[in-house]
């Protein structure tokens, strides 16, 4: 790897698998830039655009909204950041996104946490967001400072219309049928690295040792 080469990662694992709560670890301590899908999705709904309006539905039944939509939309925030490092959070979910992917950039590294679906539903019904930055909480596993409200901003925090008991079933559901066959896809190119464990703080050091093994300094964004 040369001194300044740029490094593009992609984060995986089921719905509430913490890539949002890992995804802020690494940025913190990489300085990659963090691009999330449903991040995008939301801000996109909050501020009811075309598109907003289009995918709300959709998202909100706990199913994927379609391939060419979602490509065409990260695919061009990633034309705007060229000369960065970033880290993809819930994007690509499908096969043909991940070729859409390819077809643009060669992917680095593909971080994957392979969390339980029993752990995962018990998180979904507790998590707390502030949509505007993505920034997530858990009542159990994260308390905000001040109940209901960023740490941040002070904003109010919500509970996502999709993190209902049904709808997460659903989510689970179109991950085994549509997002697994991404993993292998990436495993059989070489890149994909798993982490197993039920708790976040237990995976993270795995994670940790191993991005510092695979980004030497130089290679990180300018803070
Ligand atoms: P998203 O937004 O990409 P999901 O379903 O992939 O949504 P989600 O729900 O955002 O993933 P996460 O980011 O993996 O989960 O997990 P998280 O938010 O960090 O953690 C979950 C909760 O657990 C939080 O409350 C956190 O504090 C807590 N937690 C973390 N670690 C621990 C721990 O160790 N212990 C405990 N107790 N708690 C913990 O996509 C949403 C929708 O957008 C559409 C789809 O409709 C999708 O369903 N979409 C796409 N559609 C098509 N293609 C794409 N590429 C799409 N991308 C998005
Ligand atoms: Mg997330």
């Amino acid at each position: 790897m040369s001194l300044h080469r740029i490094f593009r990662a992609v984060i995986m694992g089921p719905p509430g698998s913490g890539k949002g709560t890992v995804s802020a670890r690494i940025t913190k301590t990489f300085g990659l830039k963090h691009i999330s899908s449903g991040d995008i999705l939301r801000a996109n709904i909050n501020a009811k655009t075309e598109l907003g309006l289009l995918m709300k539905s959709c998202i909100d039944q706990g199913q994927l909204v379609p391939d060419d939509v979602i490509s065409r939309l990260i695919l061009r925030d990633l034309r705007a950041m060229e000369q960065n490092s970033w880290l993809l959070d819930g994007f690509p979910r499908t096969v043909s996104q991940a070729e859409a992917l390819d077809d643009a950039y060669t992917v680095d590294t593909v971080i994957n946490l392979n969390v339980p679906f029993q752990t995962i539903k018990e998180r979904l019904t507790s998590r707390w967001t502030h949509l505007p930055s993505g920034r997530v909480y858990n009542t159990d596993f994260n308390p905000p400072k001040v109940p209901g409200l960023d740490d941040v901003t002070g904003e109010p925090l919500v509970q996502r219309d999709d993190d209902t008991p049904g709808t997460v079933t659903r989510r689970l559901k179109s991950y085994e049928t549509q997002t697994e066959p991404v993993l292998e896809y990436y495993r059989s190119k070489g890149v994909l690295q798993t982490f197993s464990g039920t708790e976040t703080n237990k995976i993270w050091p795995h994670v940790e040792a191993f991005l510092h093994r695979k980004l030497p300094t130089a290679n990180r964004n300018v803070a």
